[in-house]
């Protein structure tokens, strides 16, 4: 164990190597930088007052690194930080994999799960040092790779699962000469979780279909999710001691969704990597030049592993076989990942929970006290804390919306998600054409055209050409509940944690989707 105080003759910037290591902290800190372990979780400057647990518990491993769900210290995966209320902060963050963050009292801790690694440690301005971080992260772990970011117009969120071919092909259509430079076909296409083949509404295949999608001169995108399967998948079934087992022999759970639990691939195991690694070039081969690779944590959750080794190396090491099998030429954007283990592998990372139409949802955000599930504000709230990355990878804010139709959110709200593609410089839609007025297609059409000059004047604030923009009402997070609210709330929570209530709820969003698929 390393111990250091922080005072003043404490360097602006060092590196050094401890399995684990704790700075002394001269008084209390005002704020706290955490950085959720995926895509999904939550990352933001808080206070230390701690934060609810998050619910339903049975999303924990999909939502939340599960090792630290409970923790109610603030804490942090691989990198945290403290503000005191002059504005200098103290930055300390891994520069290897599987280290975490906590504060404890007035000390900064940081620890290894296994064995040891470097530290970056540096106090100052918040802006330079992070972007120091992600220098030394970068020469460790590899930086950006020369492809530009694509223009994506996304299958996702419009009619989510409930697309089909037939569908699919009316809506490129009259996406027409909109400046996209991929369609990307996402869930829904396939047989189930596992069984990734075409299923009955994709009767011409998924060849026809990139070749449907190349014949409008633009790139093909797909969806998978390689590292999981649902319970009821045929790879499961056949191949159950291809996933993640505890020490007990219990299998290990990746969360639930789909109306079913989710099951983790061990990435050390031979077959199951033969497996991915066909997968891969399956989809390259069917003419899928750009991959979106979606609930990739499945691969470093705890277990025992075929091969024994620390779970994010188990999970980075997977993720070469992967990047490997689809070639240096696609475009792999990562999703539902584990940050820093995936640097350096894949060529965009989502870097904030899903957006979805409305900006926040009563039920999931406020009840549920849940910063991950899918809603503009936790998606703004998280991928903002996390643009020190663009450095390193292409950016993902998850999809801006330019539509009145079927969404909930005011024009400033939109424009804020608008504004935060522009901010990353990764512009995505899934507006169907068809829900788009003559003007919200000309809005579309100027924000896949527009490149304009970005500055960063205060934490929350951007100049983007000659507009000011602020996200500040995206930072706050629900406030504890009292009363009957609380109530409530844990009655949503309890029936939250409940297989059979997930598949009502599920049940209720499908039927809701073929409805809208009927009126249009
Ligand atoms: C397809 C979707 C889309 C989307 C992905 C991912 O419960 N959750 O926390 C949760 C978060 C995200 C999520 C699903 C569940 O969505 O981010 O873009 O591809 O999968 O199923």
């Amino acid at each position: 164990m390393t111990a250091m105080t922080f005072n003043e003759k404490f360097p602006h910037q060092q590196i050094c190597s401890a399995s684990s290591l704790t700075i002394d902290l001269p008084q209390p800190p005002q704020r706290f930088y955490r950085h959720g372990w995926q895509s999904w979780s939550l990352a933001a400057w808080t206070d230390l007052t701690p934060l609810p647990v998050q619910k339903p518990a049975i999303l924990h491993p999909m939502q939340v690194d599960p090792v630290y769900a409970k923790e109610l210290r603030p804490h942090s995966s691989w990198v945290g930080a403290v503000e005191w209320n002059h504005g200098k902060i103290l930055l300390l963050g891994s520069l290897g994999q599987g280290a975490h963050v906590t504060l404890n009292g007035l000390r900064l801790e940081g620890s290894y799960e296994t064995g040891g690694g470097d530290w970056f440690i540096a106090s100052g301005d918040e802006t330079a040092i992070f972007s120091e971080y992600a220098r030394q992260l970068g020469r460790r772990f590899g930086t950006k790779t020369g492809k530009p970011a694509p223009r994506v117009w996304c299958s996702w969120y419009s009619l989510y699962t409930a697309i089909d071919e037939k569908w699919l092909i009316r809506v490129f259509e009259e996406l027409g000469d909109l400046p996209f430079d991929v369609l990307q076909v996402d869930d829904g296409w396939q047989i189930k979780t596992g069984d990734w083949e075409a299923n009955p509404k994709f009767p011409a295949g998924m060849k026809a279909l990139a070749d449907r999608i190349k014949s409008t001169g633009r790139k093909a995108g797909l969806w998978l999710a390689p590292l999981i399967a649902v319970k009821s998948s045929q790879l499961f079934r056949e191949h159950p001691n291809w996933f993640l087992h505890d020490q007990r022999g219990y299998l290990v759970s990746a969360g639930f969704n789909w109306g079913e639990q989710l099951y983790a691939l061990d990435t050390t195991h031979p077959e199951a990597l033969r497996w991915l690694s066909s997968l891969l070039r399956q989809s390259r081969l069917w003419g899928f030049d750009y991959l979106k690779l979606d609930f990739l944590y499945a691969g470093a959750l705890p277990g025992k592993r075929y091969q024994e080794m620390p779970r994010e190396t188990a999970y980075r090491e997977g993720l070469k076989v992967l990047r490997e099998a689809m070639g240096k030429d696609a475009f792999f954007l990562a999703c539902g990942a584990p940050i820093i283990p995936s640097l350096g592998l894949c060529d965009a990372m989502r870097i904030g929970a899903d957006v979805s139409g409305e900006w926040e949802n009563r039920r999931d955000v406020v009840f549920l006290q849940n910063p991950a599930v899918p809603s503009a504000k936790n998606a703004i709230r998280t991928t903002h804390h996390r643009l020190w990355l663009s450095s390193l990878v292409h950016v993902d804010p998850d999809v801006a919306y330019f539509r009145s139709k079927v969404c909930f959110m005011t024009l400033e709200q939109k424009s804020l998600l608008q504004n935060l593609a522009l901010v990353c410089g990764f512009k995505a839609t899934s507006d169907l054409p068809q829900w788009l007025t003559a003007n919200e297609r000309e809005n579309l059409r100027n924000f896949l055209e527009s490149e304009p000059k970005v500055k960063q004047i205060s934490r929350y604030a951007f100049r983007i050409d000659d507009c000011h923009v602020d996200f500040s009402t995206a930072m706050s997070l629900s406030e504890e509940l009292h009363g009957a609210e609380a109530i409530a709330a844990a009655a949503v929570g309890w029936l939250g944690n409940h297989g059979w209530a997930l598949r009502i709820n599920d049940r209720i969003e499908k039927n809701a989707l073929e409805k809208l698929k009927k009126g249009l």
